[in-house]
């Protein structure tokens, strides 16, 4: 079969966090979903549910929505890594201070079980076993993906998720 007869060949499950606190996220989260959905070599196959969740790391800032979503992709992690930028662009993401407010945050959790580090990316995602505001979306819709030899369910357990509320 030609690479070129429409069906995704060998493709990888990638589980993605996407973050925002500034303008319309919710908005902005759908036309991210709607993004990937749209491109050729993505497939979604699930997506959490929205959740507010207090600002995590060094800077004070106003509460961010969190979602999770597990795509399947054709595409190699970093042209996956370029997608993500490109439709964070979209959203009008403007690079600011680390860890600060931001309309849109598409992060790559992991890529099947590749491990990579190098200039641009880091997989599995450094931070993640910290972060319940990514663990327990991740965990709704993937509770029993490993990542990094743990499974995500016991991996959000063991923190805290007073700031992480469910939304309707
Ligand atoms: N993203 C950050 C920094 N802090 N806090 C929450 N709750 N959610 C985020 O997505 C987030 C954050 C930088 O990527
Ligand atoms: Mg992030
Ligand atoms: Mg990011």
């Amino acid at each position: 079969m030609s690479p070129r007869s429409g069906a995704m060949s060998a493709t990888v499950e990638a589980a993605l966090g996407l973050g925002g606190n500034l303008g319309d996220v919710r908005e902005a989260m759908h036309e991210a979903l709607a993004s990937f959905a749209a491109t050729p070599c993505v497939a979604l196959v699930k997506t959490s549910s929205f959740y507010r969740t207090a600002p995590w790391g060094p800077i004070a800032q106003p509460p961010f929505l969190n979602i999770a979503v597990l795509i399947r992709t054709s595409l190699p992690p970093h042209r996956l890594l370029d997608l993500c930028l490109a439709i964070e662009a979209e959203h009008g993401r403007v690079r600011g201070e680390r860890f600060g407010p931001r309309t849109l945050d598409i992060d790559i959790l992991c890529y099947g079980d590749l491990v990579l580090a190098d200039e641009r990316l880091t997989l599995p995602h450094p931070r993640l076993a910290e972060r319940a505001f990514v663990l327990v979306p991740l965990a709704e819709i993937a509770p029993d993906l490993v990542i990094g030899g743990r499974r995500v369910e016991d991996a959000a357990a063991r923190l805290d998720r007073s700031g992480v509320e469910k939304l309707a």
